[in-house]
């Protein structure tokens, strides 16, 4: 027996064929260098909860007024993942029922918001999100959106840009955070234009809500009226999301999550989001925070010292975005070159891409999983040097080369076990 056989016997007598997919992408998991800035590795306590009973279960409805009997258990388990997200974060409200981030977003617009109504993020080429109110979204067809970025000179969201746009259109609902944004975002300026131009501003906070929890970057508690999450990235719990905010939006972001837009919360999920939270606030996570952008930081110094171009030149948090122009590798070839070498990374536009969204300029790496894994930061150099060498080998159609990082990667990931993995 494997040990992906012995963690799973169930599924691996039930059904071989998805259970060898399982201990697979576990060994996938496990030799290779994952610095997706979005993913993480679970607990196997936050992997447990997940995978149990609670899947069973139907609660449509909150703790104490729920639509269906039985719920004797359920309604301990949302009310402990609610009082412990509250007491993480310090808000008034939280409702950790959203499936994910975008139905989560979603939640804040038909909480706050009619369809054709202005709403505004920032654009997604420039490192927002989709639901930002971006064209191709729901929220870009259903609501009027108008988007800002960053300035080309410093990579830097663009304040004068932000308030002229918030005073100009009069949003009813403006997102700030996003996807590829390397800095510290300044949730306070972001505050000043939102109740100047009388628009809800909501912090998506999905990126760093583990930095926030952790101590390691600053709290958009004091300056927003809602703050949107998923639960999955550097928060280290499972795939979900939560919204949170102050007493008095909490009533409507409710009704918004069920029944405005969602039917039975995913319990088992739920369950796991009460572990990670648990966990999340523990010393040791603070140390886990810290240790995340100490990483990034010592990661970008490293590959500015080889050469590459680092958006806004540098990082501030778990997030680095790479512009590969001068280098004279494009994006996708990179990721994919990357991806045979045991390192696993995402293409990614870089602000003012000449390039399409398909096969754009940039990649996109993190220090989440690394940080997870155990690697510190005297571990960063070596990872630049392999990032290094990975690039021109995919300049030049280097396949050997690729083959040997691999190998060096699975030797050092042999030494720093995943949470989670069976060994
Ligand atoms: N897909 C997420 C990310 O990778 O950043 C955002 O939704």
């Amino acid at each position: 027996m494997t040990a992906s056989q012995l963690q799973h016997p169930a599924l691996a007598a039930a059904d071989p064929e998805l259970a060898a997919l399982v201990g697979a992408e576990e060994r996938l998991q496990a030799e290779t260098l994952r610095l997706i800035p979005s993913e993480n590795y679970v607990s196997a306590a936050v992997l447990e909860a997940s995978g149990t009973v609670l899947q069973n279960k139907y609660s449509e409805g909150y703790p104490g007024r729920r639509y269906y009997e039985g719920q004797q258990n359920i309604d301990q388990v949302e009310t402990l993942a609610v009082e412990r997200a509250k007491a993480v974060f310090g808000v008034d409200h939280a409702n950790v029922q959203p499936y994910s981030g975008s139905p989560a977003n979603l939640a804040v617009y038909l909480a706050f918001a009619e369809p054709g109504d202005t709403v505004m993020g920032m654009a997604l080429p420039m490192g927002g999100h989709l639901t930002h109110g971006w064209g191709v979204s729901a929220t870009g067809k259903w609501f009027r959106g108008v988007q800002y970025g960053v300035r080309q000179d410093t990579g830097l969201i663009d304040f004068d840009q932000v308030r002229e746009l918030a005073l100009k259109e009069r949003p009813k609902v403006i997102f700030c955070g996003g996807t590829a944004l390397p800095r510290t975002i300044d949730f306070a300026a972001f505050g000043e234009i939102a109740r100047e131009s009388g628009a809800v501003l909501v912090a998506d906070v999905a990126h760093i809500a583990g930095l926030i929890a952790g101590g390691a970057h600053p709290s958009p508690v004091p300056h927003v009226d809602v703050i949107s999450t998923t639960t999955h990235k550097t928060l280290r719990g499972p795939r979900g999301a939560m919204l949170m905010s102050r007493e008095e939006h909490a009533k409507a972001l409710d009704k918004a999550v069920f029944p405005g837009l969602q039917g039975g919360p995913h319990n088992q999920t739920t369950a796991a989001i009460a572990v990670a939270l648990r966990e999340a606030s523990q010393p040791s996570f603070r140390d886990y925070a810290h240790a995340v952008v100490a990483n990034a930081k010592a990661l970008a110094e490293a590959l500015l010292a080889r050469g590459f171009d680092l958006v806004s030149g540098g990082t501030d948090n778990h997030l680095i975005l790479m512009d590969l122009t001068p280098k004279q590798v494009p994006g996708k070839i990179a990721a994919k070159a990357l991806d045979r070498a045991g390192i696993v990374v995402n293409y990614n536009t870089v602000p003012y891409d000449p390039r399409k969204p398909f096969d754009p300029s940039g990649i996109r790496i993190g220090t989440p999983s690394l940080t997870s894994r155990g690697l510190r930061t005297e571990h960063m150099a070596t990872v630049a040097d392999w990032i290094d060498r990975a690039v021109a080998a995919a300049g030049t159609g280097d396949e050997q080369t690729l083959t040997a990082i691999r190998a060096e990667v699975a030797d050092l990931m042999a030494a720093f076990p995943a949470p989670g993995l069976p060994v």
